[in-house]
């Protein structure tokens, strides 16, 4: 407690401190303070966004104590830390997740309930941080939660674009992108740390000289200079005093490059040049699962990662003497190749910056480094063309080029005469166009590569990297994916969570294996009746959004089937809407079919590229205009495209699905995680045998899932003997009706030929095997609308669904990490007692 002294009685009086203190009290006076001082308002005139702000910084204030704690202690303990390097970090909201983190959530609801005003509503006023497009961003975002919740001493380097992923509105039917201008107001969670500046060099040329032992190096003259400026976001874990770092970057020009040019009387170059620089970190790319290979993008890359290589080879040695104990004090992850310069950055810090000899640096490099793929898909493989290499890093190729080398001599004295082999192998893609290949580089620079669900890694090591598995047996690792229970139960279902914490206590929210507990709730019909009343209330909310949003009436009694997930051919929400327009013609054929009422709900956005995803999005919306509005329907199928789906959006849906469509063509989704939230909440699943879906199979057991379609097996199987859509079409008078109301321009009047695209992409080539899967899906679909007749019935397998995921928490994810590749332990932070959390 702070002692104020003297006081006019000149007695001591004691007080909380406004900005540690968790009383009651205190934070009521902590938010007035806020309000007043840093907002500038009184209540007469403050607007939600104020109170909004006012409310951050008193959350802020209480993660700093923390945060600065927490820094102190790894560096005086010398811990060894994990630094999680990704182009993307898809936070979410962070107001409500830091409550809940702090445990501060109900008092805080209390105090502003108080206030006349809802903790809903100023919620809802922070902008969604959208700096990812999808599962890998979001992936980083729960690793954070379990590392500070796990306390293990971790960053999250990245970096910190201006504009994040893009607004959707949806126009008559189509996708339209709004850029997402998040910072426009500041943003109160970061912390500009203008001190810990580092420069980042690009282009330019390189060039041999003796060093002063006379030996021939060769060294880098870049060409221009880019600083990097870190933004730090603290990351509370759940329930401990760890907040560990996100640190993002933000590109900006160098000051001496621009005082010379405007010095020399060239203003305009100066600022030109500023502008060129601030680019860098100016924008999100949107592409999921297929890269872009603009020069920009591979700027971006090399920018984040040497700006972070730099910032923990500096922080390694404030506390070591030398680098040889690198690997010791840091394991660096790579969030799937997006930062795998890493490899060459690395090298060149320890040879050209850091004077190692290769043999040293290579071995402590190798030791730190470690990979994550994410895509089977090889047009999602990144490579890069030497040419572009070249002009932006020359330095690096040599040094890529001077690693293959190496390891390809490697592999000759292995596999001697395999020429074939090591061409296969070879981090350079010969050609007419000679290309990196980003997941070689990654390969043959980490000590540990990891699929991210069992079929995945077993596909990576027989297919996708099948001749690297061959060579490094050992270095392959399977890191099932998981999700953190705090936002995606605990903060967006808090009436299940309060049902759960009542029958089992709380300790499932750090050990989500406790969930089991709940089956032993069952056969209680009270507690049956208690969770589907739940499920019903978080329907009847999102039905009332819904409205709100799109004017759809919606029916809270129907089945809520989902799908909800980046827009993409191989997820297949076409073949979704194969099964819509197929009700659709059994109602039209006889409007008085029993049919089990569903509302089906899409979300997602498309790459702005990417044509097709574009035109299935109108596709949808197209049949919803129809079906929605057809009087023989009467109200028994809704179809409703919610936009912009994000992180807070997915907190408003996941709680409310009964049914999780995770229906990608085998074999092509790494894992899924939107398929874990779902299945935590009380959805069932309906999906084929492909990523953690087999996963959450096993667990949940085969009877309370609806399974489908081909195997990845009979996939290939089935493209290998020569695949034949027509044939489906042309024998399934179900699928030809469908097909053929898309054909005839039923959703696309004035427009016959607006869906062409998609139907004779069907037709013609189906690569990702609709027509193979649309009977068995259909039928799924039938027992799915049996089951759901027996609300009670189904009520039972959603509580088995949500007792048995416990396995798909981020915290068995991240402790397997940690055990099995990373090698990091716990580390505990102590807090002065005046500022714990009170019991
Ligand atoms: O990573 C996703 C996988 O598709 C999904 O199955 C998996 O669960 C998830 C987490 O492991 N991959 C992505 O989200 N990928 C991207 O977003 C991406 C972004 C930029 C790229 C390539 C991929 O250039």
């Amino acid at each position: 407690t702070n002692v104020i002294s003297p006081n006019p009685d000149n007695t001591p009086i004691k007080v909380e401190d406004d900005r540690t203190g968790m009383s009651e009290e205190t934070l009521k006076r902590a938010f007035a303070d806020q309000l007043f001082y840093l907002q500038g308002k009184d209540q007469s005139i403050a607007t939600l966004n104020d109170y909004y702000r006012a409310l951050a910084y008193v959350v802020r204030d209480r993660l700093l104590h923390r945060f600065i704690k927490t820094i102190r202690t790894y560096r005086e303990e010398n811990v060894k830390v994990v630094c999680y390097l990704s182009a993307e970090f898809l936070m979410g909201r962070h107001l409500g997740n830091n409550l809940v983190n702090l445990g501060l959530f109900e008092k805080i609801q209390t105090i502003i309930e108080e206030s006349g005003l809802s903790l809903e509503e100023l919620l809802e006023q922070e902008e969604d941080p959208g700096l990812g497009n999808g599962g890998l961003g979001r992936l980083a975002a729960c690793f954070l939660d379990s590392l500070a919740t796990l306390e293990i001493p971790a960053i999250g380097y990245g970096i910190r674009y201006e504009f994040g992923i893009f607004h959707q509105i949806i126009q008559e039917g189509w996708q339209v992108e709004i850029p997402d201008n998040w910072l426009r107001f500041g943003n109160p969670w970061e912390i500009a740390r203008p001190e810990d500046t580092v420069e980042v060099k690009l282009g330019g040329h390189t060039e041999m000289f003796h060093d002063s032992n006379g030996q021939s190096r060769w060294c880098w003259i870049p060409d221009r200079t880019v600083i990097a400026i870190p933004h730090d976001t603290p990351v509370p874990g759940y329930q401990t005093n760890t907040v560990n770092p996100l640190r993002l970057w933000k590109a900006e020009a160098s000051e001496a490059f621009n005082f010379d040019a405007f010095n020399a009387g060239n203003y305009d170059r100066a600022v030109a040049e500023k502008i060129n620089s601030e680019t860098i970190s100016k924008v999100l790319y949107p592409n999921d699962n297929t890269p872009q290979g603009r020069e920009l993008r591979l700027a971006q890359q090399y920018f984040f990662v040497s700006a972070s290589l730099q910032d923990l080879i500096r922080l390694h040695l404030r506390t070591n003497r030398s680098l040889e104990n690198f690997h010791e004090r840091v394991a660096i992850q790579l969030n799937d190749t997006h930062p795998a310069i890493a490899v060459a950055e690395l090298m060149r810090l320890f040879l050209d910056e850091h004077n190692l000899d290769w043999d040293t640096a290579w071995s402590i490099s190798e030791k730190t480094l470690c990979y994550t793929n994410h895509t089977l898909l090889p047009e999602a493989l990144e490579r890069w063309s030497v040419k572009l290499f070249k002009r932006l890093l020359p330095r690096h190729l040599e040094l890529i080029y001077e690693i293959n080398f190496r390891f390809l001599e490697d592999v000759r004295t292995w596999f001697p005469g395999d020429d074939e082999l090591a061409g296969r192998l070879s981090i350079i893609e010969e050609g007419p166009e000679k290309q990196v290949r980003m997941a070689h580089l990654a390969c043959v620079g980490a000590h540990a590569i990891n699929g991210v669900a069992a079929l995945h890694t077993e596909l990576l090591k027989s297919q996708t990297l099948r001749d690297f598995a061959r060579l490094w047996p050992e270095k392959f690792f399977n890191k099932t994916n998981g999700v953190t229970p705090r936002r995606w139960m605990l903060l967006s279902n808090p009436k299940l969570s309060e049902l759960i914490t009542e029958k089992i206590g709380d300790g499932w929210l750090k050990n989500l294996d406790q969930l089991r507990g709940i089956e032993n709730c069952l056969e209680d019909q009270t507690f049956r009746k208690q969770w589907q009343e739940i499920k019903r209330q978080n329907k009847q909310d999102l039905a009332t959004y819904i409205k709100a949003k799109r004017g759809i009436d919606v029916n809270p009694d129907s089945l809520f089937d989902v799908q909800v997930k980046r827009i993409h051919e191989y997820k297949r929400q076409h073949l979704a809407a194969l099964h819509i327009i197929t009700l659709y013609n059994r109602i039209k054929r006889n409007p008085d079919t029993d049919i089990v009422p569903r509302t089906f709900i899409f979300g997602g956005k498309a790459a702005p590229g990417y044509i097709m995803a574009k035109l299935i999005i109108k596709l949808i919306n197209a049949v919803g205009e129809v079906v929605n509005k057809d009087p023989d329907v009467r109200g028994r199928l809704k179809v409703v495209f919610v936009p912009n789906f994000n992180v807070s959006l997915g907190e408003r849906i996941y709680p409310a699905a009964d049914l999780s469509e995770q229906i990608s063509t085998a074999g092509k989704e790494a894992s899924g995680t939107g398929n874990m939230k779902f299945a935590m909440n009380g959805a069932l699943t309906i999906g084929t045998l492909d990523g953690a879906n087999i996963e959450i199979r096993e667990e949940a057991g085969p009877e309370n899932f609806f399974l489908f379609g081909l195997t990845a097996q009979e996939v290939q199987d089935l493209k290998a003997k020569g695949y034949n859509p027509r044939s489906y079409y042309e024998n399934n008078p179900e699928l030809r009706a469908a097909i053929d109301r898309i054909a005839n321009g039923d959703f696309s009047p004035g427009d016959r030929d607006r869906f062409k695209p998609i139907v004779d992409n069907l037709l013609y080539s189906d690569p990702f095997m609709l027509l193979a899967d649309y009977q068995a899906y259909i039928d799924c679909q039938q027992e799915v609308s049996k089951a759901y007749r027996d609300l009670d019935s189904w009520t039972r397998m959603a509580i088995l669904n949500s007792a048995r995921m416990g396995k798909f928490s981020s915290d068995r994810t991240i402790n397997e990490y940690c055990k099995e590749i990373w090698d990091a332990q716990p580390v505990k932070i102590e807090l002065e007692e005046y500022s714990q959390a009170e019991a």
